[in-house]
C-alpha cells in the first residue's frame, strides 16, 4: 500500500518539490578543485543550504559514482554538479534521479544535434556511449526524508584519451559525437533551467519521457545485484523509480542494479 502522499506525484498535477518557489541554482558554490561536489553539498545541506542550491566544480580529485567506483573528472572539460534538494512531498532518490536524467537529456539535445538516452538506473547515453552519470542520496532523520543530493557528472569537452577504459558503453563526451567543443557553463546553465522547467510538469509525463528514453525495455538483458546476476525481460520502470523483470522465477523488482549484457 502506497502512502497518500504518492498521489501527489501520479496526477496531473507539477512536481514542484517545494512548497515556497525557489529556483534550482541558487545560491550556488563553486570550486576551481575540490575533492567531490556531493560531498561538499552534503556538508553544506547538514549546515542549512536551502532547496535548490548547488555545488559545481572545474576539477574533482576525488569524485564518485555507485559503490564508491571512481568518477574520472577531467579538468575544465566537463559539468561537476550536485544540487541540494529538500522535497515536502514524497519523493525518492531514485525517482530523482530520473528527473536529473531528463533534465540532462534535453540539454544535451538543446546544445548539440544528438539525441540522448537513459540506461537505468543512472546513465546518460550517446550513440550507447557512457556521456554522464547521475549519484543521487538521501538523507533520512527517523523517517522523514531530510534532503536528497542529486549529483550529476557530464562529459563535454573531452577526448578519448582523457576518459577511462570500459568494456561495455564505452565513455564518450558530447564533444566526441557533435565533433565541436562546447562551453560546459552553457549547458550546465540548460541542466538547471530543465531542473526548473520540469518541477513545473507532472511526474507521470517525466517519468514516461525516461521510459521513452531508457534503452533496453522491451528487451532481454542480464542483470547483476549484490553478487547475483539476474536475466530477464525488462518490462518497465514504475513510477517510484524501480525496475520491473520478468525472470524464469516470476516478476522481481530492482532498486538498482548494474546492467551485464
Ligand atoms: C555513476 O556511477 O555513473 C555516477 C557518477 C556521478 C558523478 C557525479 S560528478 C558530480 C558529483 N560529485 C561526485 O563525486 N559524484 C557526482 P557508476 O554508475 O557507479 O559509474 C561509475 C563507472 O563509470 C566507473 O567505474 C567507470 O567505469 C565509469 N566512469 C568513471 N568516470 C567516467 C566518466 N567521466 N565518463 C564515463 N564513465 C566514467
Amino acid at each position: 500500500m502506497l502512502p497518500n502522499r504518492f498521489l501527489f506525484l501520479t496526477c496531473a498535477i507539477p512536481v514542484s518539490l517545494h512548497n515556497i518557489k525557489r529556483m534550482i541554482g541558487e545560491p550556488r558554490q563553486h570550486f576551481e578543485r575540490t575533492t567531490s561536489t556531493n560531498l561538499i553539498a552534503h556538508q553544506w545541506a547538514i549546515e542549512d543550504a536551502p532547496h535548490g542550491a548547488i555545488v559545481t566544480a572545474s576539477e574533482q580529485t576525488a569524485g564518485v559514482g555507485r559503490r564508491g567506483r571512481e568518477w574520472v573528472s577531467t579538468p575544465g572539460k566537463g559539468i561537476y554538479l550536485s544540487i541540494v534538494l529538500r522535497p515536502q512531498k514524497y519523493f525518492l532518490p531514485q525517482q530523482c534521479t530520473l528527473l536529473l536524467a531528463v533534465a540532462a537529456c534535453r540539454a544535451l539535445e538543446e546544445s548539440a544535434d544528438v539525441c540522448a538516452q537513459t540506461k537505468w538506473p543512472n546513465d546518460i547515453l550517446l550513440q550507447g556511449k557512457k556521456v554522464g552519470g547521475i549519484l543521487c542520496s538521501g538523507e533520512w532523520r527517523q523517517d522523514e526524508l531530510a534532503f536528497i543530493i542529486a549529483g550529476i557528472g557530464l562529459n563535454i569537452n573531452q577526448t578519448t584519451g582523457e576518459l577511462p577504459a570500459r568494456p561495455i558503453y564505452p565513455a564518450t563526451s558530447l564533444r566526441q559525437i557533435s565533433g565541436k567543443e562546447h562551453d560546459v557553463e552553457d549547458v550546465l546553465q540548460k541542466v538547471l533551467l530543465e531542473m526548473n522547467a520540469l518541477e513545473q510538469e507532472n511526474w507521470a509525463a517525466i517519468h514516461d519521457e525516461f521510459q521513452q528514453r531508457c534503452i533496453f525495455l522491451g528487451e532481454v538483458i542480464g542483470l547483476r545485484e549484490d553478487n547475483k546476476k539476474y536475466f530477464g525481460i525488462a518490462q518497465r520502470i514504475d513510477e517510484e523509480g524501480f525496475l520491473w523483470l520478468r525472470t524464469a522465477d516470476g516478476l522481481r523488482r530492482f532498486v538498482n542494479g548494474e546492467i551485464a549484457e
